[in-house]
């Protein structure tokens, strides 16, 4: 360990706030600590000091006022699931959806590379509410840091500062996060998660979902553990209002995988015959929900961001007008392109040629893309125009249906509802999605990502499964369950499905389910909509897109279920008995 040689007076009355700040200065030994108050002049001062050492650089500020550039290391672009671990005490209480080292191994292991390793930095104590201030479902938690773009991320993604410090205060209870972007050496980095502790560090990566704790590490990994002992949900889910022509609200959280659109659907403009008719669309979250039962027996859910860090390729005026009218000032843009004009610009926003791709050098058509395909914005949820007022609701708002969905090129139908509770949680338990350039790795394999939350639930799969069905009991309103796939492609490799706006549709059917209007056929894999069930006004679907994205193909899901039941086996006598049960209910179905 280093002497700490910096006087650093407390700003906290809690005793053991200042006493892990004075540890971790211990042992990273940085130059200056800085307590965040998250303050405009404090934001104001971090930018100017950033754009001084190159860290942001400014774009077109007539065209993107407030808004800055950062070029990432070319090695550290998006998260790292080798590199991930989750350390309970007994490996199979991490599972073996997770990669696992003992608690005390892997501190070692990461202090060592924490050691001193803040020197001739400034090390940021950020303080942070995960959720509206004053909501009892909110957690808090303290990152320690030593990025000053992981500051500037946290402020636009997380109630951070003063008031986060004061609630802190008030409980006693935060999780406690350390985070150094140290070499940013692939081979010295580590997202170390310790559940049992509330604690997690992350070593050797700037990038957001490894190094903006709050989110993925806390509010993910920490949280569903947490939410576990404590009786609620923290999932990868958005959140969104749809509000009918009547003026009723009914909210939908829908799980995807990371890069599968679940920002656009949280966004969701609706087609101009619906808008003439007054629905409207309010986005409540577009990553994260936490969800506890309400005194009702519904499920009520918050964000627990502020923020959106979305991703930029694909983000157009036809794509998502609402996200790209939230980024027209004070963004922060992470290796996407610039125009000769230095605007920001990304694949498919528009057919402008850009000058400098994301490393900064000359762009040349041909010479792969421009921005990197995980490229992100970070922006103030409050930017958006369709932000909801109930994002800031201490009660949360009432979750009507869950929503599963992945990208599958054959086999699975537009949609389709589950027959009740406990099948809806093996639709989820069962999803499969292609991989997308969210995580490294290769791209485009089908793999199975339980509720989206295969790289994010901080314990063994089966008994998050089991929790998951525990929610099932007297007195409960659950919300009806449903698998969607906005993804299906056709026989010559076309997506079959508009998606984008025309998605509400679909959202409208569900409603409809819910309140007992819609119809549908029962097969073994739960209710079909039948092409007339929803209003396709204006759509034009082809022979072949009718049939796929409606039909059901009980030879594909025969198989599909022999590869759900390898699956589950692979968490072998943990799997809840109710899970296998519903399992061969429906396989016996397919047989027969
Ligand atoms: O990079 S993040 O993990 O924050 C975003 C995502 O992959 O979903
Ligand atoms: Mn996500």
């Amino acid at each position: 360990m280093n002497a700490n040689p910096i006087p650093s007076p407390s700003p906290s009355s809690l005793e053991a706030l200042n006493d892990w700040v004075a540890d971790v200065a211990a042992l990273t030994a940085p130059d200056r600590i800085h307590w965040c108050d998250g303050s405009d002049a404090e934001f104001d001062a971090l930018v100017a000091a950033m754009q001084a050492d190159g860290t942001l650089l400014p774009l077109n500020h007539d065209t993107h006022p407030g808004s800055w550039l950062h070029r990432s290391d070319p090695d550290d672009v998006a998260r790292v699931e080798h590199l991930t671990f989750v350390c309970h005490e007994k490996e199979e209480d991490a599972g073996p959806n997770n990669h696992w080292m003992a608690p005390a191994e892997a501190h070692a292991k990461i202090d060592a590379l924490f050691d001193g390793c803040m020197r001739g930095r400034t090390m940021y104590v950020i303080p942070y509410c995960m959720g509206p201030i004053d909501s009892p479902l909110s957690r808090c938690g303290v990152e320690i840091t030593d990025s000053p773009y992981v500051v500037a991320n946290m402020r636009l993604m997380t109630r951070m500062g003063a008031p986060a410090l004061a609630r802190i205060e008030r409980e006693g209870k935060f999780v406690r996060g350390l985070h150094s972007t140290g070499e940013l050496d692939p081979d010295r980095r580590y997202i170390m998660h310790f559940p049992d502790e509330l604690s997690i560090k992350s070593y050797g990566s700037g990038y957001g979902g490894n190094a903006l704790l709050g989110k993925k590490c806390h509010a993910l990994r920490i949280a569903s553990h947490q939410a576990r002992n404590e009786g609620w949900l923290a999932e990868h889910m958005l959140i969104v209002g749809i509000e009918n022509p009547q003026g009723e609200t009914h909210y939908i959280a829908a799980a995807f995988p990371s890069a599968c659109g679940k920002t656009n659907l949280s966004m969701l403009i609706p087609p101009d015959a619906y808008r003439e008719k007054g629905w409207k669309v309010w986005t409540v979250g577009d990553d994260i929900c936490w969800m506890r039962p309400g005194e009702d027996g519904r499920l009520y859910a918050i964000n627990p961001e502020a923020g959106y860090f979305g991703v930029a390729p694909g983000t157009s005026d036809k794509s998502n007008p609402n996200a790209l009218a939230s980024i027209q000032r004070d963004t922060i843009f992470t290796n996407v392109a610039v125009t000769d004009d230095n605007q920001p610009w990304w694949e498919g926003l528009d057919d402008r040629v850009p000058a400098k791709d994301w490393q900064g050098r000359d762009y040349v058509a041909g010479n792969g893309k421009a921005a990197h395909p995980n490229s992100r914005f970070t922006v103030s949820a409050k930017q958006c125009p369709s932000y909801s007022p109930q994002a800031e609701a201490a009660q949360g708002v009432p979750i009507s249906a869950i929503v599963f969905g992945g990208r599958r090129a054959s086999l699975v139908p537009l949609v389709f509802e589950a027959r009740d509770w406990t099948h809806g949680v093996l639709v989820g338990a069962s999803m499969g999605s292609e991989t997308t350039a969210a995580a490294t790795g290769q791209v485009g394999v089908m793999r199975r990502d339980p509720m989206a939350m295969k790289p994010f639930c901080g314990y063994n799969f089966a008994d998050y499964f089991g929790h998951w069905l525990s929610f099932d009991k007297p007195g409960a309103k659950l919300p009806k369950v449903f698998h969607v796939n906005w993804f299906r492609k056709g026989d010559e490799g076309d997506f079959l499905w508009p998606g984008f706006g025309d998605n509400l549709r679909v959202l409208e059917w569900m409603i409809g389910r819910v309140k007992g209007e819609a119809g549908a056929v029962d097969t073994p894999i739960g209710a079909l909509p039948r092409p007339e069930d929803l209003d396709l006004a204006g759509v034009e679907l082809t022979d072949e897109a009718r049939e796929k994205l409606f039909g059901f193909e009980p030879e594909g899901w025969k198989s599909e279920f022999d590869g759900i039941s390898e699956y589950l086996a692979g968490y072998g006598e943990r799997t809840p008995q109710a899970l296998l049960s519903e399992h061969a209910r429906i396989a016996k179905r397919l047989d027969g």
